[in-house]
């Protein structure tokens, strides 16, 4: 049911940065967990496929003028 990705994240500078995008997308509704890694720039995102997608994930990152593309 839950689904778990990996992004890339570009255009991160500090902890506030990484910090900003872990709450942000962390309270997107259908989001259970986002955790992103400042010094790899990549994100793993928890989610429910049924309440959010990826695009959206990633649509709300890039609004936080951030870069966000799904990798492995
Ligand atoms: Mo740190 Mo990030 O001062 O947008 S918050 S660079």
């Amino acid at each position: 049911k839950g689904k778990t990705i990996q992004l890339s994240i570009s255009g991160m500078h500090c902890a506030a940065c990484s910090a900003r995008i872990e709450k942000v997308i962390g309270g997107l509704e259908g989001v259970d967990e986002c955790s992103v890694n400042l010094a790899t720039e990549k994100a793993r995102v928890r989610f429910d496929p049924a309440l959010v997608s990826v695009d959206d994930i990633t649509r709300s990152i890039d609004g936080l003028g951030f870069g966000a593309t799904e990798t492995e």
